[in-house]
């Protein structure tokens, strides 16, 4: 194909790729089908499209899309897709994982990719356990709940996941529910068509080591799925921290969306004026007179 020729757009059969390994009726499964209807549906360049995970259940999501990809270490998916979004703001850069991976180990990136306000969309599939370690206490398992590490029930209080996206710098913080095909599809569509760092937290039953978790919020099994009402101020940042008062079962939707200048936009008008000031010096006189100034 010769350089000029338009990019050809895609399509769900050309994005599927391995037959996803998960347990039947895993909630990831529908996370999945999501992602394919809303990357379908806003068109993106096939070679545009790239996918970072961590380890998990969650985290083999790379494997299951025809995408570029990497399935990369536990809790690291959110630096290495930084890098790829600052050096390449062409692509559309994806991190998917679990609570595990983002809120235990990963934490701390999470954190510092929100507050830089890093140009990504991050799905976390929140199961409350380790899924792929064969259930051990999460970040997110509630109080007394029993697992291989807490036989007598968890002790720990769990994080409040979506007080800690609100609160971390994220300029879009969604919650959604596996469960909810439609709404997973909104929310995704909304994260990824925001300019700035985006993130769903989406309830993602894990169905061989929890099931019934989030029952309370399944209408089908005597839950309620409540939507964050018209009236909440999404741009208020109060308003976003009282939703996350209660998440017993909570609501559902946009906790939060503001617009802020992106780490890329910064970095990259950064580096503009930096290569004004060296104008018509070769890379490696750049970097001689760098060391130099070291000395
Ligand atoms: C550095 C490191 N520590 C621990 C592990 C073991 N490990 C693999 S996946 C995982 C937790 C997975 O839980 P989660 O991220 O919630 O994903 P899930 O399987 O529930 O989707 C752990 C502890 C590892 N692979 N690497
Ligand atoms: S162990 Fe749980 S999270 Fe992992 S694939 Fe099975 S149902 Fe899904
Ligand atoms: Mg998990």
């Amino acid at each position: 194909m010769s350089s000029t020729a338009e990019p050809k757009k895609l399509t769900k059969k050309e994005l599927k790729a391995d037959h996803p390994t998960w347990c039947p009726a895993c909630g990831d499964f529908a996370v999945l089908a999501s992602f394919f209807n809303v990357v379908q549906k806003l068109g993106f360049d096939h070679e545009k499209v790239v996918c970072v995970a961590g380890i998990g259940c969650s985290s083999r999501f790379p494997y299951f899309v025809n995408t570029h990809g990497i399935h990369f270490i536990h809790g690291r998916a959110l630096p290495l897709a930084t890098g790829i979004s600052l050096s390449r703001p062409d692509l559309h850069v994806f991190v998917f994982g679990g609570d595990g991976d983002g809120y235990s180990i990963g934490g701390n990136h999470l954190t510092h990719a929100a507050r830089k306000n890093i140009n990504l969309t991050y799905v976390v599939m929140d199961n409350f356990v380790y899924g792929l370690t064969k259930n051990q206490t999460s970040p997110t398992s509630p109080l007394g709940r029993k697992s291989k590490t807490d036989p007598r029930g968890a002790i720990d209080r769990p994080i409040n996941p979506m007080a800690q996206l609100v609160s971390s710098g994220a300029t879009f913080v969604a919650r959604s529910h596996a469960s909810q095909v439609k709404h997973m599809n909104e929310m995704f569509e909304r994260a990824i068509l925001h300019n700035g760092f985006s993130v769903v937290e989406t309830l993602s039953e894990c169905t061989m080591f929890y099931p019934g978790s989030f029952d309370d919020s399944i209408p089908r099994k005597g839950g309620e799925f409540n939507l964050v009402g018209e009236e909440h101020d999404k741009q208020d940042l109060a308003a976003a921290m009282e939703l996350t008062g209660d998440l017993t079962p909570g609501k559902f939707g946009v906790y939060y969306e503001t617009e802020r200048d992106t780490k890329n936009e910064l970095e990259s008008a950064w580096v503009k004026d930096a290569q004004a000031a060296h104008a018509g010096l070769s890379g490696q006189d750049i970097l001689r007179k760098s060391f130099s100034r070291m000395r």
